[in-house]
């Protein structure tokens, strides 16, 4: 039977990964499967942001390299942030090189992302290698990786058996892999027959917008019933949808983001009702 019929804390317990763990108890205890992307350049409105929209969320993703004025200090706030409002960090940095390469992007550089994010990402064009060695640096950590099997962009090349081959790769890395950046669940995708065990993985969805179907640079948005109850996705990732192109207006940034928190959790309790 399908894992699209589980409470989000009911699925606690088909994971061992500390971070998917954690994702899903946030969702529960909070009601929320809501994560908004703060993809603003100064720190000063990040932080606002995410101060703003914290009650209302499970994550907050990150693009931690778009800060103009970056200092780690902002890591310190991002942190005292996330104990305060409950929530867990995506820095959705989307490594796509080879393992020892991408080990010391995680690890090192100005970011140090493995100490701080709960979660990242990354591409599977280099092969199962660049699990290998994303885990070397946040397996020991208690991190977890979502491969991106799908992209939201118009024309986008991760499609058909590209997409397949991303979902048995994480299916070979359970302990590190806990779902996907996709548009829809990949729960039996490239299964011959049913013959794994647990095939639930955590499947977050960016390009979702209430008010705007995409933007003029290949963007495109579904809305949070299409993403959680058609498609069968777990979170939705909003960005635009939520902080506009004002950051300062906290109290309009507050309203929208108890409006996509409300059309998510509906779509879920529907879900899991039916
Ligand atoms: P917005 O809701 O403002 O369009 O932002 C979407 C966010 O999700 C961006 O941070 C983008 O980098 C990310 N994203 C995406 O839009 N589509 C994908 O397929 C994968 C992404 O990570």
């Amino acid at each position: 039977s399908s894992f699209l019929r589980q409470t989000y804390g009911q699925r606690i317990q088909n994971h061992t990964n500390p971070a998917a763990k954690l994702l899903l108890e946030t969702m529960e205890r909070k009601k929320t499967n809501l994560a908004v992307s703060v993809d603003v350049v100064k720190s000063k409105d990040f932080l606002a942001i995410i101060d703003a929209v914290g009650p209302f969320v499970c994550l907050v993703k990150t693009h931690i390299d778009i800060l103009e004025d970056f200092d780690y200090s902002t890591i310190q706030r991002l942190q005292d942030l996330s104990v305060k409002h409950d929530f867990v960090i995506f820095e959705d940095r989307k490594f796509a090189d080879i393992g020892n390469t991408v080990a010391l992007q995680y690890s090192s550089g100005v970011h140090k992302i493995a100490n701080w994010s709960h979660i990242t990402n990354a591409h599977p064009v280099p092969g199962p290698s660049i699990i290998s060695g994303l885990s070397s640096v946040g397996l020991p950590l208690g991190r977890g990786l979502l491969l991106l099997a799908e992209m939201s962009t118009r024309g986008a090349l991760a499609t058909g058996s590209y997409t397949e081959d991303a979902v048995r790769m994480a299916r070979a890395n359970r302990d590190f892999v806990i779902g996907f950046i996709a548009q829809r669940t990949m729960e039996g995708v490239g299964l011959q027959s049913h013959s794994v065990d647990n095939d639930d993985f955590l499947t977050l969805t960016p390009g979702v917008g209430l008010d705007s179907k995409g933007d003029a640079m290949g963007q495109q948005y579904r809305t949070p019933r299409q993403v959680i109850l058609e498609s069968g996705c777990d979170v939705i990732i909003v960005g635009r949808g939520i902080y506009g192109k004002d950051p300062s207006l906290v109290d309009e940034i507050k309203l929208q983001a108890q409006r996509y928190r409300e059309a998510g959790w509906q779509a879920y309790q529907e879900r899991i009702s039916a």
